[in-house]
């Protein structure tokens, strides 16, 4: 009696010690979950959230396919969803577990690496573009061509991404982004060569972070990152490159060998409520796919340019490039170490 007493009273006090702890394998991009997401996600479902980071889609993929069965829930984007669907690498979702996918406004549904709407939850999109020190610099910032230029030597900060800097290399030759082959990289190389001299710092985690203390003055980010300089001080103005400029969508999906698939859904569908969504842009200010959030959204944060530019310009998304990715990744690697 005394005995079954204590055991009721500790059910009580500690029902996640009883009751086997849920678990998930969170698998995300750096700087784009917030802890409170996560945090209000435990409360809610007694699930434990392990949030490990990457800087990169292609490290993400790596380290997915070495063999770690580990993962619950990945954040890959467009292009990088897409391969691994052609892979078979994700599990299918069931949407009667994930109904708050209504939220999504129509346009981030039906996405060209995922037609049938089958394997992928979209997270936030954005933009990679220029951000400009206009107290620092005062000449007119319009394209690639404008930043890498030799006076701006060592003060220049971009993404540490192969696949992004080979595009605005390719942007600037007039050539489709996606069309990657040996004789486009080859013409690409002497471009590269000159701008990894020019750059200061290479940092996809958090590049805003050499622009906000004055390390560098101007910089090619994601535009979340952008669009906190711009929360810091309206002197870091936000530009799409006039030569082109490429727009990702990050999504959520689940790898087809991970151990917590309901888990996984009930995360989706979580980080799907319009409030829990606002919590994302508020923390990361990306342009939010979630049309139930963004009714939630502030005038300011709708009229930060990073995070909803006006610019109606054509803005091309990534596509799978299959073996082509290894060939971009030596080649930056080359230009790198040659620099
Ligand atoms: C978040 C990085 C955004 C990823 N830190 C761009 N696809």
């Amino acid at each position: 009696m005394r005995l079954s007493k204590w055991i009721l009273a500790a059910i009580i006090a500690f029902p996640g010690s009883i009751a086997r702890a849920a678990d998930l394998n969170l698998f995300a991009w750096s700087e784009y979950v917030p802890q409170e997401v996560i945090d209000g996600f435990t409360k809610q479902t007694g699930i434990n959230v392990h949030y490990e980071t990457y800087a990169s889609n292609e490290e993400m993929v790596s380290k997915l396919l070495a063999g770690a069965s580990k993962y619950d829930l990945i954040q890959p984007s467009d292009y990088m969803a897409e391969a691994l669907i052609k892979k078979h690498k994700l599990a299918a979702i069931d949407w009667s577990q994930v109904p708050n996918i209504k939220n999504i406004a129509d346009e981030f549904r039906h996405l060209p690496g995922d037609p049938h709407d089958e394997f992928t939850v979209p997270w936030m999109t954005g933009t990679v573009g220029i951000v400009v020190n206009t107290d620092r610099v005062k000449d007119p910032i319009h394209g690639y061509n404008d930043v890498f230029q030799d006076k701006f030597k060592s003060r220049i900060v971009v993404v540490n991404d192969s696949r992004e800097l080979v595009s605005w290399a390719l942007s600037t030759l007039h050539l489709p982004i996606n069309n990657i082959t040996e004789a486009n990289l080859e013409q690409t190389r002497p471009i590269l060569t000159r701008w990894v001299k020019l750059i200061r710092v290479f940092d996809s985690d958090s590049p805003k972070t050499a622009l906000l203390n004055g390390d560098v003055d101007l910089g090619i980010v994601w535009s979340g990152e952008a669009a906190l300089c711009w929360n810091q001080s309206h002197k870091f103005q936000y530009i799409l490159p006039n030569e082109g400029a490429h727009r990702f969508i990050d999504l959520l999906a689940i790898p087809a060998n991970a151990p917590h698939k309901s888990e996984a859904q009930q995360f989706m569908n979580y980080i799907l409520r319009p409030e829990v969504s606002k919590l994302i842009s508020d923390k990361f200010p990306y342009t939010n796919p979630n049309a139930a959030a963004r009714k939630l959204l502030t005038k300011e944060q709708l009229e930060n340019p990073a995070s909803y530019p006006k610019d109606d310009q054509k803005l091309d998304l990534f596509r799978d490039i299959g073996k082509q990715s290894s060939a971009i990744d030596r080649l930056v690697t080359e230009v790198k170490s040659a620099g």
